[in-house]
């Protein structure tokens, strides 16, 4: 059973979007373990988008993330980081496709409202980045049965 790190970005706290964004995971069947609605610190960015350090457009995309609180998730279920990839669409609204979340909401490659985690790496280094342990619930999903 996989899991994966989502988090809605400023731009989506900020449009009110929390509740549609959470929603569409929701309904696919997914299980949310853990969530936060926190403020990213400058330090918690820079680990999180280390990838990404030295590139044109890493210096805006830290001022963006630490602009506004967050909401950072862990949700679980089979294959869960391609599906909820599938779900958010292309980094870039213009390519993302007809009823992803970045298709339907998002305008601009900067402002794209949401992150997934690419890998079971990245899923499980940004986990640890954004949530201890104990904060990751063990329950039992009703509906688990039919999905
Ligand atoms: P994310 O990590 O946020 O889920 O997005 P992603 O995998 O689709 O895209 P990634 O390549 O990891 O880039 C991280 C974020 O940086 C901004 N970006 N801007 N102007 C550009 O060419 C450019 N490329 C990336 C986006 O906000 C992207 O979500
Ligand atoms: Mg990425």
């Amino acid at each position: 059973m996989e899991q994966t790190f989502l988090m809605v970005k400023p731009d989506g706290v900020q449009r009110g979007l929390i509740g549609e964004i959470v929603s569409r995971f929701e309904r696919k069947g997914l299980k949310l373990v853990a969530a936060k609605f926190m403020r990213i610190t400058p330090e918690i960015a820079e680990r999180h988008y280390a990838e990404h350090i030295g590139k044109p457009f890493y210096p805006p995309l830290v001022a963006f993330v630490t602009s506004s609180p967050v909401f950072a998730m862990v949700w679980q279920g089979d294959n869960v980081i391609g599906l909820t990839r599938a779900m958010i669409g292309k980094t870039n609204a213009l390519e993302a496709a007809p009823g992803t979340i970045r298709s339907d909401y998002a305008v601009h490659t900067n402002f794209n409202l949401i992150h997934g985690s690419d890998s079971a790496e990245s899923a499980a280094r940004e986990i640890g980045i954004f949530f201890a342990p104990h904060e990751l619930l063990s329950y039992t999903q009703t509906m688990g049965q039919w999905i």
